[in-house]
């Protein structure tokens, strides 16, 4: 049956900051889609690396991408975005008119076992930001949405549901007090204890949850959101990587603010937290 919004998918986005749309894509696309990421893997290997994780903007790289293009403008799923998310909301394009998109495919390692690290998208990935700017969007439905959309079975991301709506537990902050967060370190492992390695470090997270998506689901989910990718070259994988765009969040991309003293570095978010403080005087 063609997907169709429910209540409850809204609910569990709010709630839980991710909501799957079970069998989106027809198994016609699905079978051009994949054509299309076979080739972009090719592209991905020679021109980035075995170990690269993407492909982005694959409007870059000279594909076709009208099978992209009928998928991103899928009638059901236009309306589920704008429902769930906005009226002006506009999935993938940053701009209806040009058909800009900054669409990317996630792939799996060619080599080796690894994970990202444990974060929030932009607080924990992007030195130099103003955390207070982006703590003051933590709650508006308009920013960091984005989107996975598998084109075989994909377990890779793994979420803290429900982080979206708050800052960090002070499970979390004990967890990954410093910043930058660091991924395990993996270097001078088999590709086994490796990837052994990576899901402790993924199941170490207070209330994580691995994804259970299937060949044709849409994800949508808030960026703002405790997760992780976790890779190995056995799981094969294209995942359709893309955003949700409003005025608000374009303007967020291409302006992000910076950090209010301009120092470079990560801030810390928890520096004024009584849980890292405590921390910090008992290692002291
Ligand atoms: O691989 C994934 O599903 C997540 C990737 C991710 O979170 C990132 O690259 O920021
Ligand atoms: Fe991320």
């Amino acid at each position: 049956m063609a997907f169709k919004l429910t209540d409850a998918h809204v609910e569990q986005y709010h709630r839980d900051g991710y909501a799957i749309f079970r069998k989106l894509i027809p198994s016609g696309l699905l079978r051009e889609l994949r054509a299309m990421a076979e080739k972009a893997r090719e592209i991905c290997h020679q021109q980035r690396g075995p170990q690269a994780q993407r492909l982005q903007p694959i409007q870059k790289y000279g594909l076709d991408l009208k099978a992209y293009t009928e998928y991103a403008e899928l009638p059901d799923l236009v309306e589920a975005v704008e429902t769930l998310i906005a009226a002006d909301a506009v999935y993938a394009y940053t701009d209806r008119r040009t058909k800009e998109s900054y669409a990317g495919i996630l792939f799996e390692p060619a080599e080796r076992p690894y994970c990202t690290t444990w974060h929030r998208d932009w607080r924990d990935n992007r030195a130099g930001l103003s955390i207070k700017a982006w703590e003051a969007n933590l709650l508006n439905i308009r920013m960091y949405n984005q989107v996975n959309t598998p084109l075989y079975d994909d377990h890779c991301t793994w979420v803290v549901p429900g982080s979206h709506l708050r800052r960090d537990l002070a499970a979390e902050i004990r967890r990954f007090p410093d910043r930058p967060i660091q991924a395990p370190n993996t270097s001078g492992m088999a590709n086994e204890e490796a990837e052994a390695a990576c899901l402790e470090y993924c199941e170490s997270m207070p209330g994580g949850m691995q994804v259970n998506l299937h060949a044709g689901d849409f994800m949508l989910y808030r960026n703002s959101l405790w997760h992780i990718g976790n890779y190995a070259p056995y799981r094969k994988r294209a995942t359709i990587h893309d955003v949700v765009w409003t005025p608000e969040f374009l303007h967020w991309w291409k302006n992000t603010p910076n950090r209010e003293d301009g120092r470079p570095e990560m801030q810390n978010p928890n520096v004024d937290r009584p849980e890292y403080k405590a921390l910090k005087a008992a290692i002291a």
